[in-house]
């Protein structure tokens, strides 16, 4: 017979006392969410019969997780960023709220401050030998009007799928760039093509997908936030076509709409007059469409926290 209490007068007391009900101070809100949240634990614990040894394991998880900054890799890779995704949608739906492009998940690996320039361009520091990369599009409205002056705000892996700032061998801001759209609404940007990423093979993350008999890669991807005034704010990603992992991604942020093709080109001529060395370079091209904002919150993205890099 499975014992449980947590549905008793007595313990449900217990718990409403511990979330701070019993007081007039602090947040209501908070205690709101804390008292829930002991009501589930305590349930999950009864019901799945939740040994010590797995209880103080969990515990300890959670201590390693966070030594290696680890939490925003595991809400990534057990889905639950793309969880609120897909409840942003449905909710945006229900509101009529519809058209343009597809939002995805931000991921954990933003750094806020990078470069700043008007119209274009360059985001590699030229020490990564990976195939040059002519990135460029128009911001659009959801009438398919080009939007001046939006803001291009975008961040990319090497060649080994590491990200400038988390991989400290990185010059600060390599791969990281914001561009304003010129008067046509074009974006141009000079790279070099991204590999996948993959979760730290130690870390807590990559521990985790292992017990769900799981991997821990994404497919090679570009990650971007455009803004415009009077238009609601989109954080969206562009993964590449022809990536093993585009539709096996460990963080679920491939969707339909948000795949890019890569041209290559082998062209010494085209080469030399895009001042590229060798013959060979990729191309890929890709629009954004906005929706108009509804409320000025709306242009805003979420005040999640980042890494600011300070120059
Ligand atoms: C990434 O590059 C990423 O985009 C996500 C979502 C998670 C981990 C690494
Ligand atoms: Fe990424």
């Amino acid at each position: 017979m499975t014992v449980t209490i947590s549905q008793t007068a007595e313990v449900k007391a217990f718990f409403e006392q511990v979330a701070g009900l019993g007081n007039d101070q602090g947040s209501p809100r908070f205690k709101q969410i804390i008292l829930r949240l002991l009501g589930d634990v305590a349930r999950l614990v009864e019901d799945l019969q939740i040994t010590d040894d797995e209880f103080w394991k969990a515990v300890d998880y959670l201590n390693r997780m966070g030594k290696g900054n680890e939490a925003g890799l595991l809400v990534a890779g057990l889905g639950i960023e793309h969880f609120l995704d897909l409840l942003q949608d449905a909710r945006d739906a229900e509101a009529g709220l519809t058209g343009g492009t597809p939002r995805t998940i931000e991921g954990p690996l933003y750094v806020a401050g990078a470069p700043l320039s008007e119209g274009e361009t360059r985001m590699d520091d030229g020490t990564d030998p990976g195939t040059v990369m002519f990135l460029q599009g128009r911001v659009l409205d959801a009438d398919g009007k080009p939007l001046a002056g939006a803001m291009v705000d975008l961040w990319h892996a090497n060649t080994q799928g590491s990200y400038s700032y988390f991989d400290t061998t990185q010059s600060a801001f390599n791969l990281r760039r914001r561009v304003i759209t010129d008067a046509q609404g074009c974006y141009r940007a000079r790279s070099i093509v991204p590999n996948g990423y993959g979760c730290p093979p130690a870390g807590t993350t990559q521990e985790a997908l292992n017990l769900l008999g799981r991997h821990g890669n994404r497919p090679a991807h570009i990650h971007f936030f455009i803004s415009a005034p009077g238009y609601r704010h989109l954080t969206t990603q562009i993964n590449l076509a022809g990536d093993k992992y585009l539709w096996d991604d460990f963080a679920y942020a491939t969707r339909d709409g948000l795949v890019g093709d890569l041209q290559f080109v082998t062209d010494a001529a085209a080469a030399r007059d895009r001042g590229v060395e060798g013959e060979r370079f990729a191309t890929l091209a890709f629009d954004f469409q906005l929706q108009a904002a509804d409320t000025p919150q709306a242009q805003a993205r979420s005040h999640r926290p980042r890494a600011l890099q300070e120059v």
